[in-house]
């Protein structure tokens, strides 16, 4: 058998958003989540068993219409804009737009929040950090990231694939209906799940192997029973990112009932207990008719961004045990921030999927 060469759906848009500093703790901090990435991955699946495949803008987002509200499309398609035509270019010299109040219950008080004039105010009711900063190219390049999503998933929905993989940066699983956060803008994995659904795949699984839990797409799917969320991530009770979600206590409800899994696990958690929770979301969504991966690869040992201990065969090993599910699949890019290693990871992800699947007629 010839190798499968695996699609590699891509964007050069998606080098648009540039984080430069991201506000953590109270001092700018050099961003993580740069385009260096998308480089990074491309250069290590430039070669035999990967096809590069360009992918334009699209026309018409349905999938990213069902997946968030339109007031954040709004809001993030005119952010840049609106920080652009304020006083900050004089007041502070910066031109990404930063939160600086957030709106919750704790300062309403049960008083409804009104839109803010101010975008640095407004921010505060779509962002819930001051990590996940917009700037000019900051839409641009979340769409592009959205439609290598969809573009991916196209080709799985066709049948014309057995496993698609989208470079989509900036990455999506922190993204909610209505927030942006962690990095995360639009949610790219949930567009590829809507657009599985919408090609006729009854029921899809996602898993999500990011090291840290993907709220957005949880919340997305929480009370739907037709999308599977499960993930494996570092505990947040340990105090990681996203914190305050992400236990194992959180299963879904109304008719997502049962249809959310968390599995946390220790800070230095490494290939055998990793690969044993992926194991188990592997037999959690083998029912479905389609999936996504959420193909975060900072569980990594060297990965900065967290203390999870998992090896390039870990995650060959992991792409091995989703590809034997036998389920047409769509590999999301979500984090990953470690660039000399980047690409060796996902490359051995996709490679392990590839032939976990086995031959393809
Ligand atoms: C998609 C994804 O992996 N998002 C990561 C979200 C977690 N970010 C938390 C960052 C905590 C601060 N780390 C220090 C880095 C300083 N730039
Ligand atoms: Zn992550």
């Amino acid at each position: 058998m010839d190798q499968y060469e695996v699609p590699v759906l891509w964007s050069p848009d998606t080098r648009l958003h540039d984080p430069r500093n991201e506000v953590w703790v109270g001092v700018p901090t050099i961003g993580t989540e740069t385009s260096a990435r998308v480089d990074a991955i491309l250069d290590a699946l430039d070669g035999p068993g990967f096809r590069l495949v360009e992918v334009p803008p699209a026309t018409d987002r349905p999938a990213l219409d069902a997946v968030h509200d339109p007031e954040l499309l709004e809001f993030l398609g005119t952010a840049a804009e609106r920080w652009a035509d304020g006083p900050y270019a004089e007041l502070v010299g910066q031109e990404r737009v930063v939160p600086y109040l957030f709106p919750t219950p704790a300062m309403t008080a049960g008083l409804p929040a009104r839109p803010a004039v101010a975008v640095h105010a407004d921010a505060g009711r779509f962002g819930y950090d001051t990590m996940t900063l917009v700037g000019p190219g900051t839409f641009a390049a979340a769409l592009a990231a959205v439609d290598c999503a969809a573009a991916a998933a196209d080709l799985v929905s066709a049948g014309a694939e057995p496993l698609a993989y989208a470079l989509s940066r900036p990455p999506g699983h922190h993204a909610t209906p209505a927030g942006y956060g962690g990095s995360c803008y639009l949610n790219n994995a949930a567009v590829a799940a809507e657009v599985l659904r919408a090609g006729g795949a009854a029921t899809v699984g996602i898993v999500d192997l990011d090291a840290h839990q993907g709220n957005g797409t949880a919340a997305i799917f929480y009370a739907r029973s037709d999308v599977r969320y499960g993930s494996v991530h570092v505990d947040p009770g340990a105090g990681w990112f996203p914190h305050v979600v992400g236990y194992a206590e959180e299963t879904g409800t109304g008719d997502g009932t049962g249809a959310t899994r968390n599995l946390p696990l220790a800070e230095g958690t490494g290939d055998g207990p990793w690969l044993a929770a992926v194991a188990e979301l592997v037999e959690w969504v083998s029912g479905c008719d389609a999936l996504v991966v959420s193909l975060g690869v900072d569980a990594a040992a060297d990965d900065p961004e967290s203390p999870l201990q998992v090896t390039a065969e870990g995650y060959r090993e992991a792409g091995r045990l989703l590809g034997a599910s036998g389920l047409p699949a769509v590999a999301v890019q979500e984090g990953g921030y470690h660039l000399p290693t980047l690409g060796g990871l996902v490359a051995a992800y996709l490679d392990g999927h590839a032939r976990g699947h086995g031959p393809v007629s």
